[in-house]
């Protein structure tokens, strides 16, 4: 299938009837989703109105610098996050995809589910599913790690599970009262920092290696609530359209993605996707 003009539109019956069609033939998908599909959860985006950001941009605050140069106050960012995360729950939009892609590996076909978010949403909207449903859950990549993963900011150290909250780092009570309280790796006794990818940080390669794997053979990419903006992430759609795959986007505003879209529809993920995914 080949990309032609983008259908532009709000969700018409037309736009999500076309979508649904792409979709419903679909054997090799990549879903790839950003912050929009999580809006709807109570996750609040990067970009949009009412951010988590207070004055501060991602870019500033999300990097290895400003890490060395203020941790307490980093840490203090991702446990803010975190505690408000961890009272979220899977939305409507991450539930369908997880079904949807199940049934596509469940009729023979292949799928993956490529986020940025580091919500853990998709994860755990796949493991209800599962559990539900008792077919496989298609594999969730995140490329960017975990909000609620720890690791040691100088030896190769992870914590052994995720935090639930924001009280509390590798398991034991996150102390903020000084740089010297800030946790420490129990084997170099570096700071412990968030699992997540920085900017100016490289992503796990295998995992970014089998996101572009699964666009350059796909034949239908979702893309959902992504600015398209973060390389190399952003460039998974683009590598799918490459590819010759139908790409349905769904999302609040245009994106970069737009004019390479098949069908590109206005609206909010919780609402469209479980439309455009017949769910
Ligand atoms: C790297 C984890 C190199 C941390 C994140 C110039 C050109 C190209 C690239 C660069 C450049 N300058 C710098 C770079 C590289 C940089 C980059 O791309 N910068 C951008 C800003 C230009 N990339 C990197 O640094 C990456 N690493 O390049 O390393 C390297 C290589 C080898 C060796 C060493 C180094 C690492 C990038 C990862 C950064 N980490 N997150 C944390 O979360 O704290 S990025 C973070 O921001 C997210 O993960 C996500 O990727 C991004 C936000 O994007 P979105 O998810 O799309 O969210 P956003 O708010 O922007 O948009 C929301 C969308 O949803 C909107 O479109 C909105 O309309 C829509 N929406 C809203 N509500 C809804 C909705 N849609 C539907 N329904 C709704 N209800
Ligand atoms: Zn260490």
């Amino acid at each position: 299938m080949t990309p032609d003009s983008a259908d532009a539109v709000a969700p018409s019956s037309q736009a999500i009837d076309r979508a649904r069609a792409l979709l419903a033939e679909a054997r090799r998908v990549v879903v790839f989703t950003g912050a929009g599909v999580s809006a709807a959860s109570g996750v609040p985006t990067f970009r949009g109105a009412g951010g988590l950001w207070r004055s501060f941009r991602p870019e500033e605050l999300a990097t290895p610098e400003a890490f060395a140069r203020d941790p307490r106050l980093v840490w203090e960012w991702y446990a803010l996050r975190r505690a408000l995360v961890a009272e979220c729950r899977p939305n409507a939009a991450h539930r369908a995809i997880a079904r949807w892609a199940a049934a596509v590996i469940a009729r023979g076909g292949s799928a993956v589910v490529a986020t940025q978010n580091v919500d853990g949403l998709h994860q755990r909207a796949a493991a209800a599913a599962e559990a539900e449903d008792r077919i496989p859950a298609a594999p969730v990549l995140a490329l960017h790690g975990s909000l609620f993963a720890t690791r040691c900011s100088r030896c190769d150290w992870r914590a052994p599970e995720d935090d639930r909250d924001g009280a509390h780092v590798a398991g034991r009570p996150l102390d903020l009262t000084a740089r010297e309280t800030l946790p420490r790796c129990p084997r170099c006794g570096g700071l412990q920092r968030p699992g997540v990818v920085w900017f100016g940080e490289a992503l796990d390669e295998g995992m970014i290696g089998a996101a572009y794997d699964a666009a350059a053979r796909a034949d239908a990419c979702l893309a959902v609530g992504t600015s398209a903006l973060v390389h190399p992430a952003a460039g998974i759609a683009t590598a799918a359209a490459r590819a010759g795959a139908a790409i349905v986007e769904v999302n609040a505003d245009e994106t970069p993605l737009t004019a390479r879209a098949t069908v590109s529809i206005r609206g909010r993920a919780a609402e469209v996707v479980p439309l455009v995914l017949g769910a």
